[in-house]
């Protein structure tokens, strides 16, 4: 019987595979393609002849598929699904809250342990202090799977009891990376542009890891408390700075999709009478019409 099962073996499922190695565990792995798994056998692990075989090799399952449907076309495959009861099967594969929470529902009714994780890495961090990775669903369930899965990311969060909420912090940090890697690249074409090396801007920015870190949590609380009329900078000069950014772009005659799309999104909150509250009353224009945009908040995760 191995300690664990990996899943899917492409970048990160490889990922996760060696570092289960590397901390000693005994790791079966399975992948659609096998040839794939290959690297692993020579590594160590034991590679599984079917789905169902790595599925009845171990008590925990560990899956990263390209998403959540692949996921589930592995999990509700007969001949998994009879043999899944009594395991604990954790979820890494990227998707939504809604897609968590439904294979939840059915893992519960398979009558297997299930967490869902989101991970916030690289495949060369895995294992490592720097790798990251938020889990969701039942505080003992997380208990019980902690060290085996802290062999995988030096930042292992139990982000709380409500499964979607990984895949729903995921998405938040998307759309901070989003707008990072645009704002990024943006930011290198000007470089291009003046004659400055992409390079030194990338050394330049990651020094001001600091700041940016100094503003997150402060973006955090501000937003958490609603309270935007004590700023540090404001509406109105992000959206002046920004605007401007628009006539640098067409200045250096480089695209200026991204500046004038920001740059809109601040105007809009300088329309709405925002302009004098902090940078991130942004987001008032950014909530939109849900009615579960403000749900009360459960617990703490940091
Ligand atoms: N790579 C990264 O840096 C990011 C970091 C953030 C989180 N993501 C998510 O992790 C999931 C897996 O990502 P990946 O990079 O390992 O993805 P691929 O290298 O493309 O490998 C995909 C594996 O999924 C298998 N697969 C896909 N569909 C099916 C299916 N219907 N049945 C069985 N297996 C399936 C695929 O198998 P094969 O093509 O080799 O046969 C690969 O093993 C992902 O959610 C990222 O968003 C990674």
């Amino acid at each position: 019987m191995g300690d664990v099962t990996v899943i899917g073996l492409g970048a990160m499922g490889t990922a996760l595979a060696r570092a289960f190695l590397s901390a000693g565990k005994t790791t079966v792995v399975w992948n659609r393609t096998s040839a794939k798994a290959d690297v692993l056998r020579d590594a160590g692990a034991e590679v599984a002849l079917s789905a169902a075989e790595a599925v009845a090799a171990s008590p925990v399952l560990v899956m990263c598929l390209s998403d959540c449907a692949a996921t589930r076309s592995i999990l509700e495959d007969e001949a998994v699904a009879e043999i899944v009861a009594g395991r604990l099967v954790v979820q890494l594969a990227s998707g939504t809250s809604r897609e968590a929470r439904a294979m939840a529902a059915w893992a519960a009714k398979r009558g297997a342990d299930f967490l869902d994780g989101a991970i916030s890495a690289w495949p060369s961090q895995i294992g490592g202090a720097d790798a990251a990775i938020l889990i969701a669903g039942p505080e003992t369930t997380f208990t019980s799977a902690t060290a085996l899965l802290k062999a995988l990311a030096g930042s292992l969060v139990h982000v709380g009891p409500d499964v979607g909420h990984a895949k729903a912090l995921f998405g938040a940090a998307l759309a901070y990376y989003a707008a990072h890697w645009i704002g990024f690249s943006h930011g290198a074409v000007i470089c291009e542009a003046e004659g400055l090396d992409p390079a030194r801007f990338g050394e330049l920015m990651a020094g001001s890891a600091p700041f940016f870190a100094d503003d997150m949590r402060r973006m955090g609380r501000v937003i958490a408390t609603n309270s935007f009329s004590a700023p540090e900078s404001t509406i109105a000069s992000v959206r002046a700075d920004i605007a401007r950014l628009v006539e640098v772009s067409d200045d250096l005659e480089i695209g200026a999709d991204f500046p004038t799309f920001a740059a809109s999104v601040f105007q809009r909150a300088v329309d709405a009478g925002y302009g004098a509250e902090e940078h991130c009353a942004v987001t008032k224009v950014l909530r939109g019409t849900s009615p579960h945009q403000r749900r009360p908040v459960q617990g703490s995760f940091v």
